[in-house]
């Protein structure tokens, strides 16, 4: 593909990342992008040869977000061959559409997303596919009825994810006993929260003696995660299992659960999804019970699918990443090798 270029739009980059309410630090952003094109410039760098990608993250709200993050930025630098325009939307879909609006107004070569939400992308992609730019959505997904808006996608397959999570609480529980069940689910809207959700109710729907107590979205955050664990349990005194959609609201429940004597892993089982390394400190510790991985380091995956575009090959649109469950039994050995 023919590099566009990248100098006229460079100047304009700024003004549009901030319009797209990407200015400011947060966790897991790495250098703001006029560093970066400083670096670039006066190192005499030609932009013609590189590949530029803008990439809209939806915000910062976990681990796991700021370790994608971090994987992205790893990824599109420009050792690597790429000129990398990063905004970080704060959950909110306008931010993202106005993000991506900045990167067609800009050119890039390819547009990178993680949609925070499934529904509502057809307009703006429909612009970047009239101004030619393939677009890959990473980690999520979104739900249009024309499938072609997006180029392919790379993540993990949550509704699986959410399978599993159901089949190891099957498989370690008294198919005759009660069992009292309450959930902390993601960002409503969002693939990984939908995907986890139904994928968890494939198997529950069927067991007559688990009953679902409350699922309530706590945003994929720890503090809602807290105060929702500690809501569920001023209104309920036997709950068995905590179904938590990630591990940062899955500390937030532990600390709600110590706080009252209750021990986690043990007086309530606990399931989390994501497998970061905090997280798995309490699996060798007993404090959760299983954590169903979803991996955040897609960037290699991401620059694998540009690249084989670059030499016009035709990609995957499905590109599913490997992921396993970790417990007690198995922790030990992934432990060490944990990047995040
Ligand atoms: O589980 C959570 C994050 O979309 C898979 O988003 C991702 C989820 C992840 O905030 O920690």
């Amino acid at each position: 593909m023919k590099r566009r270029k990248l100098a006229a739009w460079i100047c304009v980059a700024l003004a549009g990342l901030c319009a797209a309410g990407g200015c400011g630090r947060a966790p897991g952003d790495a250098a703001p992008e006029q560093e970066s094109y400083a670096a670039l410039k006066e190192a005499g760098e030609n932009f013609d040869d590189l590949i530029s990608v803008g990439f809209s993250q939806l915000g910062s709200e976990s681990v796991w977000r700021s370790a994608n993050t971090v994987s992205m930025q790893e990824t599109f630098t420009a050792d690597n061959g790429y000129f990398l325009v990063y905004s970080n939307a704060r959950q909110k879909q306008e931010n993202q559409i106005k993000a991506i609006r900045s990167f067609i107004s800009q050119r890039v070569d390819y547009i990178v997303f993680s949609p925070v939400t499934e529904d509502g992308w057809g307009t703006v992609l429909k612009e970047a596919k009239d101004a030619g730019i393939p677009v890959i959505t990473s980690d999520r997904r979104v739900k249009e009825e024309d499938e072609h808006l997006v180029t392919a996608w790379i993540g993990a397959d949550m509704e699986e994810e959410g399978r599993r999570a159901g089949t190891w609480l099957k498989e370690h529980t008294d198919p005759e006993e009660a069992l009292s069940i309450v959930v902390l689910t993601g960002t409503e809207g969002s693939s990984a929260a939908e995907g986890r959700t139904a994928g968890f109710h494939s198997i529950s729907d069927a067991m007559d003696n688990w009953t679902i107590l409350s699922e309530t979205c706590g945003d994929f955050t720890m503090a809602r995660g807290r105060e929702i664990m500690e809501t569920y349990l001023d209104t309920w005194g036997g709950i068995n299992v905590l179904v938590s959609q990630n591990d940062d609201m899955t500390f937030g429940a532990i600390e709600a659960m110590e706080e009252r004597g209750i021990r986690p892993g043990e007086d309530i089982l606990i399931i989390s999804f994501d497998a970061v390394r905090e997280a798995l400190e309490m699996v060798k510790e007993g404090r959760i019970n299983a954590d169903v991985e979803c991996s955040p380091l897609l960037g290699p995956g991401v620059d694998k699918l540009i690249r084989a575009m670059e030499k016009g090959e035709t990609v995957s649109r499905e590109n599913p990443v490997e992921e396993m469950v970790f417990t007690s039994e198995n922790v030990e050995a992934y432990l060490d090798g944990r990047a995040y």
